[in-house]
């Protein structure tokens, strides 16, 4: 065999055909209408129950979170997954410290008061009773093969879509998740085992909701809210018109 003289000794990888279906126009109108309408019943749960869950499913998002984009496809990511009742307690505690800190010192009046609405506080029981913690860290560097640091690029852009992938992901399977961000959250390199030169992104709580669970009544933005059109206008494509 001969080598492609154009690539020969640099790194570019070879190209595969992309494995790309094609799909009748009335099943895209229906599977994207059908994903929009699941995801709207996505909500962040602060009330979960201790009810565990498949293993399987939490591997399998966090697979589907892998295949995010990522600047030069670096996957500047990690997944610490516990559902250790003393690391889940240690959690708790430290994030409880750090959010009183929060409530009551740190945060500025203005930040309060758009919280308000939803009701949080200080305490996090959450922490403890849900079954799942993932705490996601992002990667300033790689390492090559022979251990010398790469630097990453769009480091927290590639971790935050790979996060939306995997709530998305997991919501599809029939979970709950929260969010949470404890400020700062430093202290989940130690919870987590992780080495400092990754940095805590974000905690995702996972579960089922408990019986009962309440959410607050938010509402969301209408496709004209957050969407605009740009140039002329052809048919179909005008915001105020179209039925999702
Ligand atoms: N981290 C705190 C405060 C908080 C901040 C935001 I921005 C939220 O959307 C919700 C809560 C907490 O978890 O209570």
């Amino acid at each position: 065999m001969t080598q492609d003289t154009d690539t020969e000794g640099s790194n570019t990888l070879p190209n595969l055909t992309l494995d790309f279906e094609y799909q009748p126009e009335q099943h895209m109108i229906n599977t994207s209408r059908l994903f929009y309408q699941s995801l709207q019943r996505r909500r962040s749960v602060r009330d979960f129950s201790t009810k565990p869950v498949p293993a399987s499913v939490i591997h399998q998002a966090l697979l589907a979170a892998g295949t995010a984009p990522s600047g030069a496809n670096r996957q500047p990511w990690h997944f610490a997954i516990t559902t250790d009742a003393q690391v889940k307690a240690n959690i708790r505690a430290a994030a409880e410290r750090e959010e009183q800190a929060f409530y009551n010192d740190r945060a500025s009046q203005e930040w309060l008061d758009a919280l308000e609405p939803l009701g949080t506080t200080a305490s996090k029981p959450f922490l403890e009773h849900a079954p799942v913690l993932i705490g996601i860290f992002s990667q300033k560097f790689s390492y090559a093969s022979d251990g010398s640091q790469l630097k990453n690029y769009y480091t927290y852009e590639s971790v935050g879509i790979a996060c939306g992938m995997l709530i998305a992901a997991l919501h599809q399977a029939g979970l709950a998740t929260l969010t949470h961000t404890p400020s700062p959250m430093k202290f989940l390199n130690n919870a987590f085992n992780r080495p400092a030169t990754e940095r805590p992104y974000l905690l995702l709580v996972v579960g089922y909701p408990s019986e009962g669970c309440t959410v607050p009544a938010i509402g969301r933005k209408t496709l004209t809210q957050i969407a605009s059109l740009v140039g002329e206008t052809e048919d179909g494509w005008d915001l105020e018109q179209s039925q999702p």
